[in-house]
């Protein structure tokens, strides 16, 4: 039934408690979260750091504190670190956490604005560092693009022998400064990749389900999370992040598709088993 794979972003690094209370800081906040979205249906942890204040952090300490901790109560989930960190990070911060035995990671694809005076720095020689490092120890990739530029470097990297095949997308849509998530830019992105790709698609805010409708639709699999919106629906605030997944596997299966497992996420995404 042309599986869908489930990716959750259970706590990002900008978003807090201030705006949701659910979003998880500490070891045991976030080892339950994972959990919970695990037991909803999502078969891939999308992680980032943050010390138990929630102040966002690359330490391979603290990474290998939430990792051990997630394992030890999810099993094999797979989780998937991000090496985008927060907004201002250096490279080599970033990078730290590759230092660990790690399975997946993020492959942020380009720069982009973020509002305000805020933006995201993935110079090309950034993204040829980490896609040196991620191939040296055999870690997945997932390319995350804000925009349409970001896959044309993804695709002329690849062309270069930097980015391997089999490339997985994230077409990360919605934050202001990147592409919007409206359905015409997702149709773009999505027709700009491949045949022999995948990709997922991450709507920022309003644009999280309607993108996750799409992409059900069109074949490609969905990350939710608090990370990425706070909100169950307008003005009701997701009460954990398997809220979220909950509402996505509702879709997946109303769209005739299933949700993948652990082991088919693998297969699909050409990881080892
Ligand atoms: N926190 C953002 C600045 C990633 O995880 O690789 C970057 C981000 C991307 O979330
Ligand atoms: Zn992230």
């Amino acid at each position: 039934m042309n599986p869908c794979i489930i990716t959750c972003a259970i706590t990002g690094a900008e978003v807090t408690k201030e705006q949701n209370p659910a979003v998880p800081y500490t070891a045991e906040e976030v080892a339950k979260e994972a959990y919970l979205a695990m037991q909803e249906g999502a078969s891939i942890i999308h992680l980032h750091a943050r010390f138990d204040d929630g102040t966002p952090t690359q330490d391979q300490n603290r990474f290998k504190e939430l990792m051990d901790a997630i394992k030890q109560k999810c099993g094999d989930v797979i989780i998937q670190v991000s090496t985008g960190g927060a907004l201002g990070m250096s490279r080599t911060e970033r990078g730290q956490v590759l230092d660990l035995s790690v399975e997946m990671a993020t492959l942020d694809c380009g720069t982009v604005n973020f509002g305000g005076d805020d933006y995201f720095v993935n110079t090309v020689n950034d993204i040829t560092y980490f896609a040196n490092r991620m191939n040296d120890c055999g870690v997945k990739y997932e390319l995350e693009c804000f925009e349409k530029g970001h896959v044309d470097t993804a695709l002329k990297l690849n062309r270069q022998g930097i980015i391997k095949a089999p490339m997985h997308f994230s077409f990360v849509l919605g934050v202001p400064g990147g592409m919007t998530g409206e359905e015409r830019d997702f149709m773009f992105l999505k027709d700009s990749i491949p045949s022999d790709s995948t990709f997922s698609v991450a709507g920022v805010g309003r644009y999280e389900f309607p993108l996750a409708k799409l992409s059900i639709q069109h074949g490609g699999h969905v990350r939710v999370g608090l990370e990425d919106n706070l909100y169950l629906e307008k003005g009701v605030l997701a009460s954990s992040n398997k809220d979220l997944v909950r509402k996505v596997k509702m879709m997946i299966i109303e769209n005739g598709r299933s949700v993948a497992t652990v082991k088919e996420t693998r297969q699909i995404l050409g990881m080892r088993e």
